[in-house]
């Protein structure tokens, strides 16, 4: 709705513009009517592409280039958590999350306490994201989900399960 509503307005306003220019063509020429309505057309969805770009964010993934790490999610009768909780990586590492019990898990970071500037790249180097810093839901033992820290700030990172981040479902990276 919103998106329409902002569509029809650019029209028109394109629209006036464009009958204001061409007043004194329309008193000599009346083909310049029908031209009218194309130009607005095209502006209007050029005018739509960066705002979706934008919105986006602009970070290309960064691949992994050291070694990957392994984190556990479970959720068994000792409660829900992530096997190690506390985990120090190098800036250039991977940490591979694997659900071993009590699905569905998930990976999700604190977008206000991981290090200042490391939002866009982590982001980009998270894939499927289902929000912003926020792996998808893993349904199944040995579902896993893997995420390269190349690139990033160094510094603390931490993250929560969704569905389990009331019941103290919380971890740590540190990226050195
Ligand atoms: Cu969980």
């Amino acid at each position: 709705m919103r998106t329409l509503g902002r569509g029809v307005i650019v029209g028109v306003v394109l629209a006036t513009a464009c009958g204001g220019g061409t007043k004194n063509a329309d008193t000599t020429a009346a083909p310049g009517g029908p031209g009218q309505p194309a130009p607005a057309a095209g502006a209007s969805a050029s005018a739509g592409a960066p705002a979706g770009a934008a919105a986006t964010g602009a970070a290309a993934t960064q691949a992994a280039t050291g070694k990957t790490w392994e984190v556990k999610m479970l959720g068994d009768a000792t409660g829900y958590r992530f096997d190690p909780a506390n985990l120090t990586i190098k800036e250039g590492d991977a940490v591979k999350w694997t659900v071993v019990s009590g699905p569905p898990h998930n990976v999700s970071f604190y977008a206000d306490s991981i290090p200042s500037g490391a939002q866009t790249q982590l982001n980009a180097n998270m894939q499927n994201t289902m929000s912003p810093l926020t792996s998808p839901l893993f349904n199944n033992p040995g579902d896993s989900y893997t995420v390269s820290f190349k690139g990033v700030p160094k510094g603390a990172y931490k993250y929560f399960c969704t569905p389990h981040q009331a019941l103290g479902m919380h971890a740590q990276l540190t990226v050195q």
